[in-house]
This record gives structure tokens, C-alpha cells and sequence, in this order.
């Protein structure tokens, strides 16, 4: 029938609602968006999303007259779909934001993970186990271990007590916590993972929301306990794309070589394929999330005509795992001196245009030197200036990544370096040197800088980056393996996810980088550009190692 073409989308300023509305319009449903407390008579399903911190959501439905206007909606009857803040707010609150009240459907209380045990934000794909069992009426579609994308720091705590066992539809473990992973009562489903971002799964559950009436039967309760479920969060697997303006002005995917991009013999920048494409297909070929690196700024046309936009909404139709852009983000002044998009404005952009996360690369450098300078001076050494804390407030931690370009330099001696973090390194320099500290750069690696990394990324998790991506200049491009001693020098001093990259060359080079360091996701470019290694092999390959390494442990 015809009202089942059309789909309604809770409109409160969220965030990135872009990637909801294409896996909508891709499964042939039409949205439209709810923008007063009057649009809500006309709903007859609505899903409710949500990113960002709880406190903003809260305030920012407080604000358009929301929050009523969804309580009757869900007392008439009528189906709501919540996703992510869009679930948490279903409840009574949330240590996030303690003064801040939820709308109290479901009884609990949002909390934050423990971070002096594992990595937070929890940022990946992992199960959502079903809790109860009941086949005999339409469920939401979340088949067996299947995996989906979630990225979050809170969460309500599963013990499938008390009321919980009523009302959780799954519940997912993450190392020694396990939390609700989505929520089923009567007309009201909600999920903290995001379906939008999980591929196939995610498609499939929103469909099965949008197509089938999926009211909760009473006495449907709780059978699993909390221990009994198990951690299948899975290291992701990331395909990067390096974009850059040819010499005739379009943009291609390039691949350096320890960052020079120009052929060595015609001198051209080297073009590897189209953005849109090229992403399209590594989403087909199952990475778990894709990453652009716009390393040109394009600063001779106005902001708003930057073609990396429209590359990010063609790529973010046709790829449903979440999307990285990177590369210019900074406080960007329009070429007619007109006006100057402050840099959470340019992230803004992104995320319109369909992008879930911003890398900050050069901008995070001199953010975190002031950061120290402060701190020497003994001044707080937050101010709420910088681009990352300002990103990190607006749109959540999650959405910041810090794009890190170092490279090695040796000394004979730590007593070389004492400003810096001096490793003992098992591949000494060319003249014998034993040790070495990694020196951060700007400006695509064309300029050192008087920081190491330790320093770099203690400042930025500080500022409120949610993950680093870590590359290496002395690996780009060689296939000789990730560098090891530098990512395990990273993880020790963060507590936010980290992403390996630069020099992958073969299956093993994942393996070996997630068994000696932990690492939380790893990412290469070359060797999927050139057709050497497929993602498809890589997973395979992880997940052969991964079991040999559980079957060790056990
Ligand atoms: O400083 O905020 O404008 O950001 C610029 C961004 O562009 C940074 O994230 C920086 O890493 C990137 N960038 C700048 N110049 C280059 C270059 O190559 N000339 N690319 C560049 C960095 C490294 C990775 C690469 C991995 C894996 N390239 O992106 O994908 O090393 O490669 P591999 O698997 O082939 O070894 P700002």
C-alpha cells in the first residue's frame, strides 16, 4: 500500500543523518522528516536516530517540544525505531549527562565503560545476541551472530533482571562488560549499534523494521545471563584512500611511496582509480569502514564547491560501513577573504555530506604543542579553542580521529633526545643507532616538527579524540610489515582506539600487528588499490589466526 512507502525521520539536529537516509532510500522507501511536534500526527513509523552526546540529544528535543510529542507517539501505538543516543534516551538517564532526564520508557540507566581495562569508545563490529527465545511472531532481523557497527563510550549495563528481562531483545559483551544492544517492547525497538553503518545486517534489520509489524508479545523474558555471552568484536579491517586533484584538476586516488605521489619516470601524480568507485568496491569486497585522505587543499573555489563534498555524498549512496574523511581540517578562510569557516563548520560540512568521522592531521600537531605549552606554563591546558575539542563537543569523540605522520629518528642514546620518548628499537639506523623517537610532522610529512608521538597523542586524547590513525613515513608504501615498535609505543600511552597503518604488504602483516601489539584496527592502501592482497583474503586470514591464538590461550 502507499503509506508503507514512506518512512519518518526525527529531525532534532543529530548529527550525520545522511547515511540513515540513504539506507532508506536504498531499500526503495521514501523519507520524510519530522520538524515540528505537528509532524508527528501524520507518522505512522518513525525511527528516531541519534548521535552525539546524551545532554545535547536531550536538550535538543527539549528545545523543538519533543520530548512530549514522542511520549504520546509511542503511547499511541505506533512503531519507533531508536538508534544509538536515539535507544539511550529511551531511558532514565545517563551518567553522561546526570542532570539531564531521559524519557523513562525503559527502567536503567545509561553507563560509561571502564576504560582501565579495555579501550573506549567501543568503536566496531561485534554480535547482538538475542536473549530470549520466542520464533513464533515477526522479530527484528538480527540473524545469529551476525555482526554490526557500533561506536560508543556508554552504555546500560545487561543483567537481564527485573524488568530488563522484559523488555531486552539483545544484549553484547565487550571484553569484561556486557550491555544492551538493543531493546524490543511492545511497538518500541531500539538499538545501540547502528544499522545504517552495517552493511548487509544493518540493511536487512532496517528492513525488517520498515516491512513487518513488529509489536513484542508480553512474557517473552529473558533467558541468557550476562555471562554466558561471548565477545566477537572483531579487529577492523580499513581500506584507505589517499585523494588528490591530477594535474588536470580531477580528483584521483593516489599512492605514495614514503609520501611522494608523482611517478618516478613521467613525474605525473600516480592515479589509481576513482574516488566513488574505488570505495564502492572495497565496500562490496567487505571492508569494515572506508577512510579518504584529501592530501591537496583545494583553496582557489569556495568552501561549499570543495569537490571532495560531492565525492563524499555519491560514496556515502552506495557504501553503508562508516566513512573517514581527512586531510584540510582547520579553520579554512574562503578565497575572496568573504568569511572563515571555523574547523568544526568544515567537519560539519563533511558530515552533511555523509561523512561519520573527520581526521585532523597537521592542525592536531600545533594544537597539541600549545596543549604542552600551557601545561609548562602551568595554565590549564585546555581552553576549548582547539578544532578537536570543538568537533568532540559538537558532534561527539567519536566522530575525531587524529591522522599522525611520523618518522623515526635514531639516536646513539637516549641522552640524544631528552626532551623526547626514546625507544630501544631492534632495527637500528643506518649508522648503527640503537635507539630512536618518532617525530611527528605537518603539512603531509613535508615538515618536522619539535614533537614526538607519545606527546602528540596523550594531547589529543586529552582534547577529546576519539581514535588515532597512526600512520609511518618509513613504511608507506614498502609492504615490508607495519612498524611494530611503534605501535605498541602508542597503544601504551592512550587509551582510545588505535589504527595501524602504513606497510602492509601481505595477510601475515595484519595477523602479526593485532598478536604483538593489540592494535584495534588495521588499514592498508596499496596492496587493495593494486589488486595484490583482497580485503576478502585479509579477514580470512585474520580470523584463521585469531582462532589459532584463542585455541593457545584455552
Ligand atoms: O594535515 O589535516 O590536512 O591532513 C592531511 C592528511 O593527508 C594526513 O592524514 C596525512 O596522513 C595525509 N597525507 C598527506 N600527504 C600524504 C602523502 O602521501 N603525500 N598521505 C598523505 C598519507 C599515508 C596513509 C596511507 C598508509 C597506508 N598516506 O594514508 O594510506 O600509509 O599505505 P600503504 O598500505 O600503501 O603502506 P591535514
Amino acid at each position: 500500500s502507499s503509506h508503507k512507502q514512506k518512512l519518518y525521520l526525527l529531525d532534532y539536529g543529530a548529527g550525520n543523518v545522511r547515511s540513515l537516509v540513504n539506507a532508506v532510500e536504498r531499500l526503495g522507501y521514501h523519507i520524510e522528516f519530522i520538524q515540528t511536534s505537528a509532524d508527528f500526527g501524520k507518522a505512522d513509523k518513525i525511527i528516531f536516530p541519534g548521535v552525539g552526546a546524551f545532554g545535547y540529544a536531550i536538550q535538543a528535543l527539549r528545545k523543538k517540544g519533543f520530548m512530549e510529542s514522542l511520549r504520546s507517539y509511542i503511547a499511541s501505538g505506533r512503531p519507533l525505531m531508536g538508534i544509538c543516543v536515539g535507544m539511550q534516551v529511551l531511558f532514565e538517564g545517563s551518567k553522561e549527562s546526570p542532570e539531564d532526564s531521559g524519557l523513562g520508557i525503559f527502567e536503567g540507566h545509561v553507563a560509561l565503560f571502564n576504560s582501565g581495562s579495555k579501550t573506549v569508545p567501543h568503536i566496531g563490529w561485534n554480535a547482538a545476541q538475542v536473549v530470549h527465545a520466542d520464533d513464533s511472531q515477526p522479530a527484528p532481523d538480527v540473524a545469529d551472530g551476525e555482526r554490526f557497527y557500533f561506536v560508543h563510550s556508554y552504555a546500560v549495563p545487561y543483567t537481564g533482571e527485573g524488568s530488563q528481562s522484559q523488555f531486552v531483545h539483545t544484549a553484547t559483551r565487550y571484553s569484561d562488560e556486557t550491555f544492551i544492544s538493543s531493546v524490543w517492547k511492545d511497538n518500541v525497538f531500539a538499538t545501540q549499534f547502528h544499522p545504517e553503518k552495517s552493511g548487509n545486517a544493518g540493511l536487512a534489520l532496517l528492513k525488517s523494521f520498515i516491512q513487518d509489524d513488529l509489536i513484542r508479545k508480553p512474557n517473552q523474558n529473558a533467558v541468557l545471563s550476562p555471562c554466558s555471552i561471548k565477545d566477537t568484536l572483531s579487529v577492523r579491517v580499513i581500506a584507505c584512500l589517499d585523494v588528490r586533484a591530477n594535474d588536470s584538476g580531477d580528483l584521483v586516488v593516489t599512492k605514495g611511496d614514503q609520501y611522494d605521489v608523482r611517478e618516478v619516470n613521467s613525474g605525473d601524480v600516480r592515479n589509481l582509480g576513482k574516488p566513488v568507485d574505488l570505495a564502492a568496491r572495497y565496500f562490496t569486497e567487505g571492508a569494515d569502514e572506508i577512510t579518504f585522505l584529501n592530501i591537496t587543499s583545494f583553496r582557489d573555489r569556495p568552501f561549499a564547491d570543495t569537490p571532495m563534498l560531492e565525492v563524499l555524498r555519491q560514496t556515502s549512496r552506495r557504501v553503508f560501513v562508516p566513512l573517514t574523511i581527512g586531510g584540510g581540517v582547520r579553520d579554512v578562510a574562503e578565497p575572496d577573504g568573504s568569511r572563515i569557516w571555523p574547523a568544526v563548520d568544515v567537519a560539519g560540512e563533511y558530515f552533511r555530506s555523509g561523512a561519520d568521522k573527520v581526521s585532523i592531521g597537521s592542525d592536531a600537531v600545533y594544537a597539541a604543542e600549545r596543549y604542552w605549552q600551557r601545561a609548562a606554563a602551568g595554565e590549564p591546558p585546555l581552553d576549548g579553542s582547539t578544532a578537536i575539542e570543538q568537533i568532540a563537543e559538537r558532534y561527539g569523540r567519536q566522530a575525531v580521529v587524529v591522522s599522525v605522520d611520523p618518522r623515526r629518528v635514531y639516536v646513539s642514546s637516549p641522552k640524544d633526545a631528552p626532551t623526547h620518548h626514546v625507544i630501544e628499537t631492534a632495527f637500528p639506523g643506518p649508522e648503527g643507532q640503537r635507539y630512536c623517537w618518532y617525530q611527528c610532522t605537518v603539512k603531509g610529512g613535508r615538515e618536522p616538527r619539535d614533537t614526538d608521538v607519545r606527546q602528540l597523542v596523550a594531547a589529543c586524547q586529552a582534547m577529546g579524540a576519539g581514535e588515532i590513525l597512526l600512520n609511518c613515513m618509513d613504511k608507506d608504501g614498502t609492504n615490508s610489515g607495519y612498524d611494530i615498535e611503534l605501535i605498541k609505543d602508542t597503544k601504551a600511552a592512550v587509551s582510545i582506539p588505535v589504527i595501524a597503518s602504513s606497510g602492509a604488504g601481505r595477510p601475515e602483516h595484519f595477523s602479526e600487528a593485532i598478536e604483538k601489539t593489540n592494535v584495534d584496527a588495521v588499514l592498508a592502501a596499496g596492496i587493495f588499490h593494486r589488486r595484490e592482497v583482497p580485503i576478502e583474503a585479509v579477514k580470512r586470514h585474520m580470523d584463521e589466526s585469531m582462532e589459532e591464538l584463542d585455541n593457545r590461550i584455552y
